[in-house]
């Protein structure tokens, strides 16, 4: 029986996935380096550094870029990101989130955020949110996704075994992660990019009909 939902941010909860893409594009741009939205889809759900690092390779700039560079490249970056979130408010979450939840705390099914964003903590705030979450993973304490580390970290907060947790991503590496860490994956977006995930929805909202029947089998 399900006993906790852990939920990706960006892009599950609310769409500051494209606030990354703006932030990412405009450094690159700085950089002369050409991203694009495909090449975006590599970098959802990974850390900053590792994001960076990735841009930085696929312009061939990684060799000549100092550890101090990639701290300033990144502090650049999240500057940017955060002028841009700076504005988010309960509006902006995505559409079924509330119902979600709400469904979810009816049934005891405990509520988690298992971002790869240092940022995660500020949105949860703005966005309204912080009275449904019983526990936010901090990124910074474990490896990033693709690993399983955020999505069992949760469920070890609460003592319980994968079999017991579902994970909800947006994110090729996300799905990833929540498959190793032995948990049920729910994917929302591109069904192409999510193909390994147990279920897939267009939407978050779309997605409220599985936890109708998660709920249903209690
Ligand atoms: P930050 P998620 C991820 O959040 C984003 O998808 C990814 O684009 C970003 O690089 C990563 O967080 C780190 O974010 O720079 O704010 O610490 O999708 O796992 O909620
Ligand atoms: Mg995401």
């Amino acid at each position: 029986m399900i006993k906790l939902a852990i939920f990706d941010m960006d892009g599950v909860l609310t769409e500051t996935s494209h606030y990354h893409y703006l932030a990412w594009k405009a450094l690159a741009d700085d950089l002369g380096i050409v991203i694009d939205e495909a090449f975006n889809e590599e970098l959802k759900g990974v850390s900053r550094k590792e994001s960076l690092i990735r841009i930085l390779e696929h312009g061939n700039q990684l060799n000549k870029c100092s550890e101090d560079e990639i701290g300033r490249l990144m502090t650049q970056k999240n500057d940017h990101y955060r002028q841009l979130i700076e504005a988010v408010t309960p509006n902006d979450l995505f559409e079924g989130v509330i119902e979600i939840f709400q469904l979810l705390k009816k049934n005891n099914i405990r509520i988690a955020v298992g971002s790869a964003s240092r940022n995660a903590p500020f949105l949860i705030e703005r966005l309204g949110i912080k009275s449904y979450i019983d526990y936010v993973v901090d990124p910074s304490q474990v490896r990033g996704k693709p690993e399983p580390d955020i999505f069992l970290d949760a469920a070890a907060f609460f003592n319980l075994s994968s079999e017991d947790c579902i994970g909800i991503e947006d994110a090729k590496a996300g799905v990833e992660a929540i498959n190793s860490a032995g948990m049920l994956s729910i994917g929302i977006g591109d069904a192409e990019v999510l193909k390994d995930a147990d279920y897939a929805y267009n939407s978050t909202k779309d997605s409220y009909s599985y936890f109708e029947t998660l709920t249903l089998v209690r």
